[in-house]
């Protein structure tokens, strides 16, 4: 298995109801060490550019509606197949249909946009979506 880093992104529902701490403490018990993190409140531009490959679906307003909605915590996790391993732990995109113990199903509210958490979903996202975040210097060896 190949060391990989991903982008993770712990969202405003999951942030306002003081799940931090719970998702962080899940990621780590599954191998996965944070090597960069920040809070912070997405700006309007900051949300459409993450998110830019959904602009135009119906679905881009009310998600970055939410996403400028409170703070977010964005991290950069490390670890064995980093990428699909997290993909793993979050569940799928909507909460009603993520498996019993995946982050989206316990933290996800009642609707697909408050899923709680983004993982990258591929070597090239993580890459784009880590850069957007993180300046190399602030990606920590340890
Ligand atoms: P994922 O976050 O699992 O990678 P995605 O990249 O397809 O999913 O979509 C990005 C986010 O957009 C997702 O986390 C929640 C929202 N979203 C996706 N599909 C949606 C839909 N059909 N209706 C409402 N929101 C949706
Ligand atoms: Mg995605």
């Amino acid at each position: 298995m190949a060391i990989e880093r991903t982008l993770s992104i712990i969202k405003p529902n999951a942030v306002v109801e003081h799940n931090i701490g719970a998702i962080i403490h899940r990621l780590e018990q599954a191998g996965l060490k944070v090597v960069a993190m920040r809070m912070v409140k997405l700006t309007l531009e900051q949300a459409q550019g993450f998110y830019a490959e959904h602009d135009g679906k119906p679905f881009f307003e009310k998600l970055i509606n939410f996403m400028t909605s409170a703070p977010v915590v964005t991290m950069v996790l490390e670890g064995d197949s980093a990428i699909t391993a997290y993909r793993e732990i979050a569940g799928a995109t909507d909460p009603a249909e993520a498996l019993c113990g995946t982050l989206r199903s316990d933290f996800g509210g009642d609707n697909v946009t408050f899923n709680a958490v983004h993982g990258s979903d591929s070597p090239e996202s993580a890459s784009r979506e880590i850069a957007y975040f993180f300046a190399d210097s602030e990606v920590n060896t340890y």
